[in-house]
């Protein structure tokens, strides 16, 4: 009841009566006071002045699972504090298709390779997605560029750094880490992994080269709920043209997103590096190098790609 309540405050601006919330909600004005001062003790600023009714003035910088629910088709399982979002999602059984793992912490969040994502309490989104697609396995590591699409749309100025950063400033503001479970003619379940330094402050000093936030970038704290929800929403519009017409629904949109394109790259494979050029991403969402004159395809599973300059 307190979050539908928060929903009628909206952004905040107007007052809403205490009379209008009990009379909408089918709850007693008193009903309505208490969930008020429920709210205020989950950190929300609620300012009431008599004869006006109820205003919200600012937020916790908190993730409520039950604001989400209605950003998501599946469920929502939230976690305080645990080790990954990608390791519960792949731990749950009987998950309902398109449901959402998020913790306000990890412990041991996990990047690509077994390394390691840093993720501090309080001010990022760690979240994982789990989806049930029928589509061939082979075509999995296509929704990472789904992900990157859908969290550059949501994070003006951001780049996608191919196939699974996106990039502010050309440092990492989030990373993607997608994982499944398959058999030879059927994908069962894919996680994606998604996690976006949102109001980080600081970074270890390993970290302070290569990561940044938003906040750094932008010096303004942002909302992460409603970020969250931004996300959620670009990412399962483009899963749903994905799904009916594959990477090449949003390609030119991810092309034009794209920090790699046109850009000297060094393509780590097997430990080797090689000096190549990026300049193309084909429909099936591999990139297109020239090495020496010659095009290569590179497939994400088996490289990492480091620009020259920077980080990028
Ligand atoms: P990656 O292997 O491309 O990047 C990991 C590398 O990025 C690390 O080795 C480190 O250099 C750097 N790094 C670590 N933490 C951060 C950070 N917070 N910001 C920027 N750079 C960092 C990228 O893998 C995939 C990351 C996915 C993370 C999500 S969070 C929710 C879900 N659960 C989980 O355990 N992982 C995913």
């Amino acid at each position: 009841m307190k979050y539908k309540i928060l929903d009628m405050l909206g952004s905040g601006s107007e007052f809403v009566s205490g009379g209008d919330l009990s009379k909408k909600l089918g709850i007693t004005r008193s009903a309505v006071w208490k969930n008020i001062n429920n709210l205020r003790r989950d950190g929300y600023k609620i300012e009431s002045v008599t004869g006006r009714g109820y205003r919200l003035c600012g937020g916790p910088d908190r993730i409520n699972p039950g604001r989400l629910e209605k950003s998501v088709p599946g469920k929502v399982y939230y976690f305080k504090s645990t080790e990954s979002t990608n390791l519960e999602a792949k731990r749950a059984a009987n998950v309902p298709d398109r449901s959402l793992f998020i913790a306000d912490t990890q412990l041991g969040g996990r990047g690509r390779l077994g390394r390691k994502w840093s993720s501090p309490a309080g001010c990022g989104i760690w979240m994982s997605l789990y989806l049930k697609p029928k589509i061939a396995a082979a075509s999995v590591s296509q929704l990472t560029l789904a992900a990157g699409l859908a969290v550059a749309r949501a994070i003006p100025t951001s780049r996608i750094k191919w196939p699974n950063d996106v990039l502010m400033s050309n440092k990492k503001v989030c990373g993607i880490l997608t994982e499944m479970s398959a058999e030879m003619d059927r994908v069962n379940y894919v996680v994606v992994g998604i996690g976006i330094n949102v109001n980080n402050e600081v970074f270890g000093i390993d970290l302070i080269d290569k990561a940044t936030s938003i906040y750094r970038e932008t010096e303004k704290k942002t909302d992460r709920e409603e970020l969250l929800s931004k996300v959620l929403k670009e990412f399962f519009a483009i899963y749903d043209e994905f799904l009916k017409g594959g990477f090449a629904s949003f390609r030119d949109e991810y092309k034009k997103l794209s920090a790699t394109l046109s850009k000297e790259v060094i393509i780590i494979k097997n430990g080797e590096e090689q000096l190549a050029r990026a300049v193309d991403i084909n429909e099936n969402g591999e990139l297109i190098v020239e090495i020496d004159g010659k095009r290569e395809i590179v497939n994400s599973g088996e490289v990492s790609v480091r620009g020259l300059l920077g980080y990028n």
